[in-house]
């Protein structure tokens, strides 16, 4: 099993990636080309055709994708193939309502769970082993990736989900899970659990997959030694496929990127010129492989260093370093995308102004959202042994657009402070 998924091109030498990278991106551009309006167009206002494209190098010709990009386009004006060649969407939240939609054909499931195969491998997965794959399942990328990359290898795979978490106790002690999949926060909450029930002694875990967010070295060590397992990161996009996109080997320093579907290649956000590996920007991919939905320099907004240094388990993909931040002012918390504008919207909806701040933290291994709201003179003066009933209905109207709880505490008239330049609308507390 580790043989299958280690060959091709997980070791492969420079010039061999060169090559398989040049040959799938000369056919990809290709490939976008014939079938995507929105990106001829793209192309031709930069004055570039799939001729200009044949090597590497070349791909800094090509123009950027963004969001905005898949907003403009949505559901599925990206989509490079027929819609009865698609068997899958998955989904994720953008700035607006309207979500991200990504369109997957048999084989771009197929390429994607072999990546999520790979980084399974890299954490020592066996078919030997009971994976319990407890990331959301449904239009998030999370539970589905791993549960096929878990199937490709043959662990026994345990659909779970997210959340339950008595019943996910059960099934780890029932069936001797060893190898759990979650995002880092509900890992630590089940360790948590597990001390508290005082059954760690039951608990068979010896690896965790975790992503989907950012978490910090002291969050690895202590999750490791909560649960007596080795903790590997995984990082992904639905814009890119999902989970694998990159995955951590044994030696715990970064996550290898599947360079042989994905190309990486890092920006400075300000001028979009390229920067060179070991430097500091944004993270952008092009999937080289992806039959549906093609992206070509996909401006993911996460912060990233990558680097080429040899790495003792053998693989020579690049890798890339713990997402340090976002370009763009998204925040996640819990997992889930949360933006400030959406926060905006609902406080002016709800008869606020925009005199608020949004202050996230992390207690306790699991993040806390609060909004801290100035009152208008005029919901001051009716606030008077109504506050805890105004704060509710926040709360409420917040989580409808968020799908998350948010602690809201209302504040007097002026007592935010304001700002000479830009407001500082986010707070946020979490060291990475
Ligand atoms: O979070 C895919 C995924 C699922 C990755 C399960 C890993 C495990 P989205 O919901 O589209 O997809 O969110 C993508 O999440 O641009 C990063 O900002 C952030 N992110 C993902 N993995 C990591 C990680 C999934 N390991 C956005 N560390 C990305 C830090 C991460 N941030």
């Amino acid at each position: 099993m580790e043989k299958y998924y280690q060959k091709e091109f997980e070791c492969a030498s420079a010039e061999e990636m060169r090559a398989i990278q040049t040959e799938r991106l000369v056919k990809q551009v290709k490939h976008v080309w014939d079938n995507v309006p929105h990106y001829r167009k793209k192309m031709e206002e930069k004055g570039v055709c799939p001729d200009d494209i044949k090597t590497l190098e070349d791909l800094s010709k090509l123009p950027f994708m963004t969001k905005a990009d898949l907003r403009d386009c949505y559901p599925d004006g990206l989509l490079a193939v027929p819609k009865a060649d698609c068997v899958r969407i998955h989904s994720t939240s953008g700035t607006t309502g309207k979500r991200v939609v990504a369109f997957y054909t048999q084989h771009d499931v197929d390429l994607w769970e072999d990546c999520c195969a790979r980084a399974l491998t890299a954490a020592g997965a066996t078919n030997e082993d009971v994976c319990q794959v407890a990331y959301g399942y449904g239009l998030f990328t999370g539970g589905a990736g791993l549960h096929g990359g878990s199937h490709k290898i043959g662990s026994l795979t345990l659909p779970m989900s997210s959340g339950n978490t008595d019943r996910q106790l059960q099934f780890m002690t029932d069936l001797g899970s060893t190898v759990l999949c979650c995002t880092p926060s509900y890992a630590a909450y089940l360790a948590e659990c597990i001390n508290e029930k005082g059954i760690k002694d039951q608990i068979k875990l010896k690896a965790g997959i975790f992503g989907a967010e950012a978490w910090s070295e002291s969050m690895r060590q202590s999750i490791q030694e909560d649960l007596g397992i080795k903790a590997y990161d995984i990082y992904g996009l639905t814009e890119i496929s999902g989970p694998g996109v990159a995955f951590e080997c044994c030696e715990q320093n970064g996550m290898h990127v599947n360079e042989d579907h994905f190309i990486p290649e890092i920006i400075d956000p300000e001028t979009l010129e390229p920067l060179p590996l070991g430097t500091q920007g944004e993270l952008v991919f092009t999937s080289i492989t992806k039959e549906a939905f093609p992206l070509l320099r996909y401006r993911t907004r996460d912060i990233c260093i990558l680097n080429r240094e040899k790495c003792s388990c053998g693989r020579t993909l690049v890798k890339m370093c713990k997402p340090m931040g976002r370009s763009d002012d998204m925040l996640i918390v819990k997992g889930v995308n949360v933006f400030p504008s959406q926060i905006e919207t609902v406080l002016i909806e709800q008869g606020y102004q925009s005199n608020y701040q949004i202050i996230v933290d992390r207690k306790n291994n699991s993040d806390t959202l609060e909004v801290m709201v100035e009152m208008t003179q005029e919901n001051f003066s009716d606030s008077l042994g109504k506050i805890t009933e105004m704060e509710k209905s926040l709360v409420a109207a917040l989580k409808a657009m968020l799908g998350i709880y948010a602690k809201v505490r209302l504040v007097a008239p002026k007592s935010i402070a304001r700002s000479e330049g830009k407001a500082v609308r986010v707070i946020d507390k979490r060291k990475i």
